[in-house]
């Protein structure tokens, strides 16, 4: 699983990546400081579910502050992308390849209006932001269509000859796109088309790529620079999306809480709207004047929301669930004795095969039942997972 950024160069992608995982992604005030795409790792928050099973969790591949356990997802930062690149223009579209197996996108864009279709830096308002929606998704829907419309001729006349329905062949052409058949079939069922896939028009294979891209690459706005906008801006732009779930951000001060939780010069927990200063002797009148300014955006917007965006991604457009494999169902321990290691992101509607199979491979091919942990009722393998589920896993040997 794994999340996309995108948007225009310079509208602070690669600080949004870098609030997230300060992972070192490199930031400046100019188009295309990013051309090699960053890869990282995010956290989501859950509750933990140490305390209601009346064990202290002991994470592996996440971590816990309070009772709130941070479960991974993959965070891609791209390079910026400008009108045409489908047709080479900037970076050219090259970058977009690096979004292949994004499920879910995060669309940055400068809400301030301080710098131009370019990424160049302008003054405050003198862009319209909402002018940055349209073009994002039609490059999307552009770099689709080159995709699909390679080879359709072929493709159309082999699924009449064979009877094979087209939506299976195109899911073997598309899967690496992070397309499924399901998608597919529900984006064919949306379009107006002929029944013969030979007689469908260029235009239909538009609407086909715009259909597909709504169903594997559902979107959320990040109107960030929001610090810097005023509230009539972020208004017009919200109320200009219509498609879209927008989310005013201010990635630079969450970039900004987290490094000084790092240092230790504050407490901060992602997400929430107010930090505490534990060591106001290391600080100097720079840093608290800054602080200060932060605490400013936190009041005015409830939080920096870079962790609302994030979860909104994660848990309403893609619909994920939070569930925890252990080996030991009494212990909620895993072979080394560690207690509830690790928190996995699935899909709604998983079931306990599919937790298996994410576990190993293995224990996915030679399942035999699932225990739930919470109820200890044994379940069988189409067992559908809810969120917080914690699962013990029995496979042959
Ligand atoms: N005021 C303000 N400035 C921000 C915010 N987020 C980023 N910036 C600034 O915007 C500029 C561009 O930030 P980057 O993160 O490098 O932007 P990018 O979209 O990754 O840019 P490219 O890699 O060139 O496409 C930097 O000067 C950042 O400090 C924010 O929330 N508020
Ligand atoms: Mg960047």
């Amino acid at each position: 699983m794994e999340i996309g950024i995108v948007g225009k160069p310079n509208v602070g992608k690669s600080t949004f990546f870098e609030a997230c995982s300060l992972s070192g992604a490199e930031i400046a005030n100019y188009p295309f400081t990013t051309i090699k795409a960053n890869r990282g790792m995010a956290y989501l928050r859950a509750a933990d579910p140490g305390p209601a099973l009346g064990v202290t969790s002991n994470p592996k591949n996440s971590f816990i502050r309070g009772s709130t356990r941070f479960v991974p997802v993959e965070l891609l930062d791209v390079a910026g992308l400008v009108p045409d690149a489908h047709k080479g223009k900037g970076l050219g579209n090259q970058f977009l390849d690096d979004l292949r197996q994004a499920s879910a996108l995060v669309h940055v864009i400068d809400v301030s209006g301080s710098t131009d279709v370019e990424g160049n830096p302008v003054d405050k308002g003198s862009h319209d932001p909402r002018s940055d929606t349209a073009f994002l998704v039609n490059e999307v829907d552009q770099w689709f269509k080159g995709i699909i419309s390679k080879d359709w001729t072929r493709l159309a006349k082999s699924s009449e000859s064979t009877h094979m329905a087209i939506d299976k062949l195109l899911a073997e052409k598309l899967t690496g796109l992070g397309i499924n058949i399901h998608h597919i079939t529900m984006a064919i069922s949306h379009i107006d088309r002929p029944d013969k896939p030979t007689r469908w028009t260029d235009e239909d294979l538009f609407s086909l790529s715009i259909e597909l891209r709504k169903a594997s690459k559902p979107m959320i706005i990040a109107a960030n620079k929001a610090d810097k906008a005023d509230d009539g801006q972020i208004k017009d732009l919200t109320a200009h999306v219509k498609d879209a779930h927008v989310i005013p951000t201010c990635s630079e001060a969450e970039m900004a809480l987290r490094k000084a939780d790092k240092a230790g010069l504050i407490s901060y927990m992602p997400g929430e709207g107010r930090f505490e200063i534990t060591n106001a002797s290391k600080l100097n009148d720079a840093q608290r004047k800054a602080l200060q300014r932060i605490q400013d955006v936190l009041d005015r917007f409830g939080s920096t929301n870079v962790q609302k965006v994030l979860e909104s991604a994660a848990y309403d457009l893609l619909d994920l669930i939070v569930v925890y494999p252990v080996e030991d169902e009494h212990k909620f321990t895993d072979k080394d004795g560690r207690v509830l290691p690790d928190a996995h992101l699935m899909k709604r509607g998983s079931n306990a095969r599919d937790l298996a199979y994410k576990v190993h491979t293995d224990l996915g091919t030679h399942f035999i039942k699932g225990i739930d942990c919470r109820t200890r009722r044994t379940v069988g393998s189409d067992h559908e997972l809810k969120d917080g589920d914690v699962i013990k896993v029995h496979a042959n040997a």
